[in-house]
């Protein structure tokens, strides 16, 4: 059996102020080529379909067309949770209605951990779908006390699935969860606040693969090849920049599960430049993607005008702008007992050593004059009043 296993596609997610809908609809029209090229048999959806519980309606409308394409035109099943971003119940309208569709979607967990069976010349294969849950519903939802966070909640959730069936039948097992020794990026909201959320790998026995959504960068965890984030399948955040976005697919037969990294290109990628801005400027003629989204940072030492707007002419999608002034340290600050001194120090002394601090050098002769010529200006107008 074949099977692509994706996860965090964060429909709807704004990124810098930018809609990434369109991008979005890049990435999953080369998935729906994907399935077709490999003749998948399933497609597994591991959380975080939508980037917020009330998505943009273009993100709803892409959704929709995407899932209708596989599972109407295509005839590929398709089975996916909700994640941490997903409203579960909104997510979840309809699942009973879209089974016969071909779309098995799990939003809220059961009592009993959902299982859909699949089969081939190999036998049955059964898929279990563990959507994501705060773990107080799962402990009012199983009246286990020790459920208590993720971990717990993970394994008394999965001591529910028959051992029988674990040892007898190959079980894959579908999930959105923080996994101990996984990798993350800038672009996971993380799970809990007061304890890390993580679960632990030894959770997992017996499942051939374990297909998880949440952490955005695609890996294995716990070198444990069984155990995989397919990662989103695109870039969210400037941390990811440098990282080879995909799907996976996974060839399971009677007794080996293989998988591979199927690349996806973007329709704008992820960079950051560093340089002055004149040196930027004149190296976007060069420059064979300068539609990219960018992060710059500035090198710069005097004061620029407007960069933001400079830069947009000849890189339409820079989208952040740092500058790296070099600060003075502490130790050469001549400003550190400055503020009970300003009372008594004159405005030369004063700008002197603020110009310091921020640019990291003395005032140079070509700029000594135009300060001494401006606090003139300044004393004459304040002395006219
Ligand atoms: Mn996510």
């Amino acid at each position: 059996m074949r099977i692509i296993h994706t996860a965090d596609w964060h429909l709807g997610r704004l990124f810098y102020g930018i809609h990434l809908t369109e991008d979005q609809s890049y990435v999953l029209d080369q998935l729906v080529e994907v399935l077709q090229d490999t003749r998948a048999d399933l497609l597994i959806v591991a959380g975080d379909i939508y980037d917020r519980a009330v998505p943009p309606p273009d993100a709803v409308t892409l959704l929709d067309q995407t899932l209708s394409r596989i599972a109407l035109d295509c005839r590929i099943p398709v089975v996916m949770i909700s994640g941490n971003h997903d409203s579960a119940d909104r997510l979840g309208f309809g699942s009973r209605l879209l089974k016969s569709g071909g779309l098995q979607l799990f939003s809220t967990p059961s009592h009993d951990i959902a299982r859909v069976t699949f089969g081939d010349q190999h036998g049955p294969l059964d898929v279990y779908a563990l959507p994501y849950a705060e773990p107080p519903s799962i402990r009012q939802l199983t009246d286990v006390e020790t459920v208590v966070d993720h971990d717990s909640a993970t394994r008394t959730l999965l001591e529910r699935v028959h051992p029988m069936n674990l040892n007898s039948r190959r079980s894959i097992l579908v999930a959105h969860l923080m996994v101990q020794g996984g990798i993350g990026s800038e672009s996971e909201r993380p799970l809990n606040v007061r304890e890390d959320g993580s679960v632990s790998p030894t959770r997992f026995r017996g499942f051939r693969y374990v297909a998880l959504g949440h952490l955005h960068r695609c890996q294995t965890v716990a070198n444990d090849p069984r155990i995989c984030y397919a990662g989103s399948p695109m870039k969210y955040s400037f941390s990811e920049r440098n990282d080879q976005k995909s799907v996976t697919l996974l060839e399971i037969d009677a007794d080996q599960v293989t998988s591979q990294q199927i690349p996806l290109s973007a329709k704008h990628d992820l960079r950051q430049l560093t340089g002055n801005l004149a040196e930027l400027i004149a190296a976007a003629t060069d420059d064979p993607s300068t539609t990219d989204y960018l992060k710059i940072t500035l090198t710069d030492s005097g004061p620029i005008l407007d960069p933001m707007g400079q830069l947009r002419r000849v890189y339409p999608n820079t989208l952040h702008i740092e500058r790296t002034l070099p600060l003075a340290t502490a130790t050469d600050l001549p400003s550190l007992e400055l503020a009970q001194r300003s009372e008594s120090i004159g405005d030369r002394q004063l700008f002197e050593a603020f110009y310091q601090q921020v640019a990291g050098s003395k005032l140079d002769d070509e700029l000594a004059p135009l300060l001494d010529a401006a606090i003139e200006e300044v004393q004459a107008i304040e002395a006219e009043r």
